[in-house]
């Protein structure tokens, strides 16, 4: 119990580099802003190293360490797993929690591989007979924004969905020199950009259009394929490798597909890390039959609303500032007009898993939804790799 009368449900967190900053930062920040009825605790920390991940947990507010995460698992006073490791210890640790009746809460994409994507699933569907829940984290269906694009295409505003435009574009690897980080090895992330950011947009197109890709058809390429060893260390950050000593980039730099949606909507999809100047360019374009819907999370407060049922002379795409307080989310922080960022949209995802725990609801993004993600990422890679369909233009 809380001092404030509340039930508490204690947060057990693996893994404590980008994601487990930001969720940590989520899980200190959610109860201040929104009015819950359980009070998240953040009772363990779990890292391989116990100095780091005690430094760590002193840094985020984590009341205790733990450096295996199967005694994480089993700890009494840990009820909700937060899984922010890289892709490959997914699916061990999320089955394990749940079946030990951990609620769980992993970081995108789901898995690195359809099969463990599937096993996760079936896990999460059982553990719900239970009254176990499973989340996965994809932050930017909480951006405001995107909230409130969805609620505009569930009500009819732009009426049949024509197109969906979704780009995801950032930079951080371009320059060939940057580290072989974990993101960019086949067993650690399962791809690349495609994986990594591509995961996002897929989520985000088919949350905004209740809509589903059906087929896909792609390209993917490697423009860097040696770098230098990594030394340990290093983040995403841009950093130096480890001098002389190089490795081999086994995922995608870039992936591009175009697909058809369950309404009969034609998709296009660019995930890539080299788009220079870009640095975190997550954008959706939709075109219906009554109107258009425009987001480009480097300007995340912004949602450009075109109603094509008005009059040519008045028509046009206009700026929404989705600050008012009956924006999704926006009416728990500040006045109208004085905006989010990033962060917020993390506050936001731990704030309705919380929900959906204390009132017994099934949460979404549910781990279905990051196994149908998987197959289309599944689909792509299959796709790309048989360029052998690609038609080359000297032949026609
Ligand atoms: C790196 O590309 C990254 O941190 C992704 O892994 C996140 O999911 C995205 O939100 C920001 O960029």
């Amino acid at each position: 119990m809380g001092a404030d009368g509340r039930p508490t449900l204690g947060i057990g967190m693996v893994g404590y580099a980008f994601m487990g900053r930001v969720h940590s930062q989520a899980w200190r920040s959610v109860s201040a802003f929104f009015d819950l009825p359980v009070r998240p605790s953040m009772n363990a920390l779990c890292g391989r190293s116990a100095e780091a991940t005690a430094r760590a947990a002193g840094t985020l507010g984590w009341a205790a360490v733990e450096t295996d995460w199967r005694k994480l698992v089993g700890r009494d006073d840990v009820d909700v797993v937060d899984i922010c490791t890289p892709g490959d210890s997914h699916a061990e640790i999320a089955i394990a929690a749940l079946e030990a009746g951990k609620h769980v809460l992993c970081e995108k994409p789901l898995a690195n591989t359809v099969a463990e994507a599937e096993a996760m699933a079936a896990a999460a569907r059982a553990a719900a007979e239970r009254g176990v829940y499973a989340m996965v984290a994809f932050n930017y269906r909480r951006v405001p924004a995107v909230a409130l694009a969805r609620r505009w295409v569930a009500e009819g505003r732009i009426g049949r969905i024509r197109h969906v435009r979704a780009q995801y574009l950032q930079d951080w690897i371009a320059d060939p020199d940057f580290p072989l980080v974990w993101r960019l090895r086949r067993d650690k992330a399962g791809s690349g950009a495609l994986g990594d950011i591509g995961a996002h947009i897929v989520d985000t197109a088919q949350f905004v259009t209740g809509e589903r890709l059906t087929e896909v058809s792609a390209l993917t390429e490697t423009f860097v394929t040696e770098r230098p060893l990594a030394d340990g260390s290093a983040g995403l950050a841009a950093g130096s490798g480890s001098g002389a000593r190089t490795g081999t980039v086994d995922v995608d730099d870039a992936a591009l597909f175009i697909g058809r949606l369950s309404g009969g909507g034609l998709a296009s999809f660019e995930a890539t890390r080299f788009a220079t100047g870009r640095k975190n360019a997550l954008r959706l374009e939709i075109n219906g039959s009554a109107g258009s819907l425009a987001f480009d999370f480097e300007a995340m407060n912004e949602l450009w609303f075109h109603d094509h049922t008005l009059p040519e002379a008045e028509a046009g795409f206009r700026r929404v500032l989705v600050t008012e307080a009956d924006h999704p989310y926006a009416g728990a922080w500040w006045p109208p007009g004085h905006g989010l960022g990033y962060e917020h949209t993390f506050t936001h995802e731990v704030r309705d898993f919380l929900e959906a725990i204390a009132t017994g609801t099934a949460p979404e993004p549910s781990f279905d939804d990051g196994l149908r993600v998987q197959r289309v990422l599944g689909a792509v890679e299959t796709s790309a790799a048989r360029q052998s369909r690609l038609t080359p233009v000297e032949d026609v």
